[in-house]
């Protein structure tokens, strides 16, 4: 049992951060330098292992033109960069703190040794504002994954610090697909210019809803040519459930939580509802051009403050 002193102590609530029903305070904080997030995170190779650098700290991020957010991020984007490794790979990630809380990162779905599993209190001691703490493991099994902060995490998610984890198998596909996607589905509250962690409970609940840090006009357009296989790699960062359904034509889901599906048991379907911390792989072929919406049917979740159109919609461009 942890002494409540020190768990006072360890949630920061005095720094001014994010948690709690306060918002995240904007004092200090720089608007962002890049404006796409979950995008390859660089590595360099120290003898057989690959070493990724992340530093958490707050930008102002914009999900939509005219509506910024205060953002605690990896790398300085929402989502945070992608890091992509293959099956078998030795992976360390050097996690610096520039957050005015402690954190962690916890390696959602990967299956790493008990101690990097980045849970503050249990398997480790929070990283502190200033720190650096390194991560290591072999990366297993192939599949979708994310990573996120576990420290405060009500808070610290939602205020953008996730990220996609992808592991490709150590023995390459076959027949991979022509366009491989990842999209991460958040919420957000943000009132009177102020942002707060959006949670399930009275006065939390969000108004704005994002595909890897954007809301619909601003989320990006996937394009396709007919014939060609589409991969969708969606993952619920948030903490709401999404029906997320594609015009059309069905999909076949091929991956449920990194885990392939046999072929023989892959569901046809044109909904799938993709709940708090699960992954699923969809994937189709691209028969008809057009442009076909994929969005949320929750249609409140396809609204901006109220607004439709907006938050959790793409547009699938298919062209000849
Ligand atoms: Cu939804």
């Amino acid at each position: 049992m942890h002494d409540m002193s020190t768990m006072e102590e360890m949630s920061g609530e005095s720094s001014g951060g994010g948690h709690a029903m306060g918002p995240a305070s904007a004092e200090g904080v720089l608007p962002a330098t890049e404006t796409r997030g979950a995008q390859p995170l660089d590595f360099r190779l120290e003898g057989d292992v690959k070493v990724f650098e992340l530093t958490a700290r707050p930008v102002l991020w914009e999900i939509l033109d005219g509506v910024t957010v205060v953002a605690w991020t990896y790398n300085g984007t929402v989502p945070g960069p992608m890091i992509r490794v293959t099956e078998g790979d030795r992976v360390r990630v050097i996690l610096k703190n520039e957050l005015p809380e402690p954190t962690t990162i916890h390696w959602h779905g990967v299956e790493v040794p008990n101690a990097m599993d980045g849970v503050p209190g249990v398997t480790q001691d929070p990283v502190l504002p200033g720190a650096t703490f390194t991560y290591e493991f072999v990366a297993k099994p192939a599949g979708t994954f994310m990573y996120h902060s576990h420290f405060e995490s009500d808070t610290q998610v939602m205020l953008g610090l996730y990220a996609p984890f992808l592991i490709d198998p150590a023995t390459p596909e076959a027949n991979p697909p022509d366009v491989d996607m990842v999209l991460m589905l958040s919420e957000w509250l943000v009132t009177d210019g102020q942002t707060y962690a959006a949670m399930p409970m009275a006065g939390m609940e969000p108004n704005y809803f994002t595909i890897n840090g954007k809301a619909f006009p601003a989320v990006e357009t996937i394009n396709v040519r007919v014939g060609e296989r589409v991969r969708l790699r969606l993952m619920s960062i948030g903490q709401f459930v999404h029906p997320m359904h594609l015009h059309g034509v069905p999909f076949k889901i091929v991956a449920t939580d990194g885990h392939p599906v046999p072929a023989a048991a892959q569901l046809t379907k044109d909904t799938v509802s993709v709940a708090p911390g699960e992954r699923y792989d969809i994937e189709w072929l691209a028969t008809e051009p057009g442009q076909w919406m994929l969005h949320c049917h929750i249609l409140h979740h396809t609204t901006n403050d109220g607004v439709e159109p907006g938050g959790l919609m793409l547009i699938v461009n298919v062209t000849e």
